[in-house]
């Protein structure tokens, strides 16, 4: 239907013609060196069919790196657009689709698959358990994830880059006033990937409930498997209202509703409210974790259990509550009215209390400890005073009636930029230098990884701080460019300049991970930290069955006691018994291509043939539906002889690295 095919690929924008044939080749390239040295045999039976948790994880993070690289590139371009007065490096319409590309991606496919990651990897070995409570599920996830990344990202060479913002706001998002394909792509392409976070956040609702490890009750358990935990609750409650939306936004768009319409009898603000119902808790899945994360590191290098536990737990159940009760403030100037405000200001600033308490228990944590300076407890110490000018200028804005001043500034953007670059990038590289060992069997090297801190959180200092300036003396954001007499200028020079520092700290950390994976020591013991939760009693690598024998838990930062109290015995041949894993499975990737080629279809509403392509779903569920593999056991002499090698090794590395 009504689109032509010389609007296919995108054309006329040398830029993108350059990435165009730069993408192309590089696939190319992927492919024939896949071929070339017969990779892909492993590739499909190690990683592509994989439902071990530990492998997905990975993966997660993998994607979450390089889309880092794209929606950082975006955001470089701006910077570099917006570096001198009108500037005509981008043109208006392609800086809308940059900002929005890069709003969209770094929320959805950097920060998201970063701490699913993370989770993935780190949630079933803090509580003693052999996977997630769904491993085949937590594949589809995966897949999916990828499925609706790969379709927003190819946006911009075929059928053409949304532009109406990460919040696509209607009447602009609407057929009308976006008459191109470009915000199907959101649509559609947000909708495949939102339903495989709605089955991540299930299946660790699940598996933190169910799959816990022998004497862990809910308050024994790790910092970072309550945020997660929390985090799910939060993603199962608000996932639903985006799929909702996207669907009427979908239907709107390609089948001619009109449920945000005001012509057509519907309503704009419904999208808006809708939007952030699921936008703001959004905000807290992704800070929650980080939280967590932080929480276990601080105490492993302060070498002392979590200050004020309790009060952590109810600070973050507090935080997801609140989180859904605050949405109006992201439109405070869109004609509520002064009670409206009044109620929403007040729920928003409330939520600096249990925060603050939060701040205050990381302090206390620190203070009179015996502070490891390793570059993950350097994030972590950044953390603090960077996130708390993001927290302090949130209060700032809550206030509804200066917000009228405030709003659609740069102000805001510098603002949630200090919330989401400390709150969630920050914590996320402290967890990749904490728990890279466990994943990959040798550390980051911690001389490059201050190169990378230091440039990283000096680069965002300089980037961010002059935006707040630049917003008070009324720079509007998604403004492609501004006239010399603004006087915007400088200012803006310097926060252009910021960003290249802050490039050369991601360029540090990829050329870290280069460096170490070809240098790095790999003799480091399974607890190179001298850390307090169980995922170091596993090995370095982790099995794929994870724990042996389940281990049993007493107390909070249980492996702590363990090794304090000696109860590290080795492990004898009879309390070992076999081990039931499940089995690889084709269908979750296959599942991810279909969905891809039929959302791909759909977004260029060609929806006849997205509906026969959407037949191939329904056979991927029928196929898993008469699958009745039961998956596989280990036997008790490969574990004796597994176990035996590694623990005769195990923990010599302590000494060495925590210095
Ligand atoms: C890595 C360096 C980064 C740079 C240089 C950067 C730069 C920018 C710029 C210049 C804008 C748009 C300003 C305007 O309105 O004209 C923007 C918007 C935005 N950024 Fe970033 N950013 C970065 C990282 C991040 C990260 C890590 C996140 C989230 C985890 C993020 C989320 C967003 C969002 C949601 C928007 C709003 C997009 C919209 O207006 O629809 N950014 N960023
Ligand atoms: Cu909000």
């Amino acid at each position: 239907m009504g689109i032509k095919w010389d609007e296919f690929f995108v054309t006329g924008d040398p830029l993108i013609f350059a990435s165009q044939i730069g993408i192309a080749l590089t696939l190319v390239g992927a492919l024939a060196g896949i071929t070339y040295f017969k990779k892909w045999n492993y590739l499909w039976s190690e990683w592509f069919t994989t439902v071990d948790h530990k492998k997905i994880g990975i993966m997660y993070i993998l994607l979450g790196v390089v889309m880092f690289l794209r929606g950082g590139i975006d955001g470089l371009m701006m910077k570099g657009q917006t570096a001198v007065p009108e500037n005509d490096f981008l043109n208006a319409q392609h800086y809308n689709e940059v900002f929005t590309t890069h709003g969209v991606i770094m929320i959805l496919f950097v920060a998201m698959p970063l701490l699913i990651g993370l989770m993935n990897f780190v949630i079933p070995l803090q509580i003693g358990a052999r996977d997630v409570a769904f491993p085949q599920l937590n594949a589809l996830s995966f897949w999916l994830t990828v499925s609706g990344a790969a379709l927003f990202n190819i946006s911009f060479i075929i059928g053409g880059s949304p532009d109406a913002g990460w919040t696509s706001y209607f009447p602009l998002a609407g057929k009308e006033f976006s008459p191109g394909i470009g915000n199907n792509f959101y649509a559609v392409a947000l909708q495949i990937a939102g339903a495989g976070t709605l089955m991540t956040g299930i299946n660790f609702v699940v598996t933190v409930l169910k799959m816990r490890t022998k004497g862990m009750t809910l308050m024994k358990m790790p910092m970072f498997t309550w945020t997660s935990f929390i985090t799910s609750i939060i993603i199962v409650a608000s996932f639903p209202i985006f799929t909702v939306a996207l669907a009427l936004m979908t239907f709107d768009r390609t089948f001619g509703t009109h449920f945000f319409t005001i012509s057509g009898g519907g309503m704009d603000m419904l999208w808006a409210n809708l939007f952030w119902l699921w936008g703001h808790p959004e905000v807290y899945i992704v800070v929650l974790p980080a939280f967590g994360m932080l929480s276990d590191i601080i105490s492993t290098f302060a070498r002392k259990t979590l200050y004020g536990y309790k009060s952590m737990v109810i600070s973050i159940v507090m935080i997801s509550v609140l989180s859904m009760l605050v949405w109006v403030h992201h439109f405070f100037t869109m004609g509520n009215s002064a009670g409206v405000n009044s109620f929403f200001s007040i729920t928003t600033m409330a939520i600096a209390i249990p925060t603050g308490v939060k701040v205050f228990n990381w302090l206390f944590t620190m203070r009179k400890g015996r502070i490891k300076f390793t570059t993950a407890m350097f994030w972590a110490l950044a953390f603090v005073p960077n996130f708390v000018i993001g927290g302090v200028t949130g209060v700032m804005l809550a206030m509804a009636a200066a917000d009228y001043q405030y709003h659609n500034t740069l102000f805001l953007v510098a603002h949630f930029h200090y919330v989401l670059i400390p709150g969630v990038v920050f914590p996320i590289f402290a967890g990749l230098y904490f728990w890279w060992p466990k994943m990959f069997g040798y550390m980051l090297n911690e001389k490059i990884g201050k190169w990378h801190f230091w440039l990283f959180v000096v680069g965002f200092n300089v980037t961010f701080m002059p935006m707040f300036f630049l917003g008070l003396d009324g720079a509007v954001r998604r403004a492609y460019t501004y006239s010399a007499e603004t006087g915007f200028g400088p200012l803006m020079m310097i926060s252009a300049v910021g960003s290249v520092i802050l490039a050369a700290g991601f360029a540090a950390l990829v050329y870290n991970i280069y460096w170490s994976a070809r240098n790095a020591d790999r003799n480091i013991g399974n607890d190179p930290w001298d850390a307090r939760t169980l995922e170091w009693a596993t090995a370095t690598p982790v099995q794929h069955y994870n724990f042996a024998s389940l281990p049993e838990v007493t107390k909070l930062d249980a492996f702590w006691h363990m090794k304090k109290n000696d109860q590290l015995q080795p492990l004898t041949e009879d309390e070992i018994e076999e081990i039931h894993l499940p089995s690889n499975t084709w269908i979750p990737i296959y599942m991810g291509v279909v969905f891809g080629i039929s959302g791909f279809l759909l977004v260029f509403e060609w929806t006849i043939a997205a509906g026969i392509a959407a037949l191939g779903i329904l056979a991927g569920l029928a196929f898993r539906s008469f699958d009745y593999d039961e998956g596989f056991h280990v036997h008790k002499d490969e574990i004796f002889e597994t176990e035996s090698n590694w623990r005769k090794g195990a923990n010599k590395g302590v000494k060495n690295h925590v210095s």
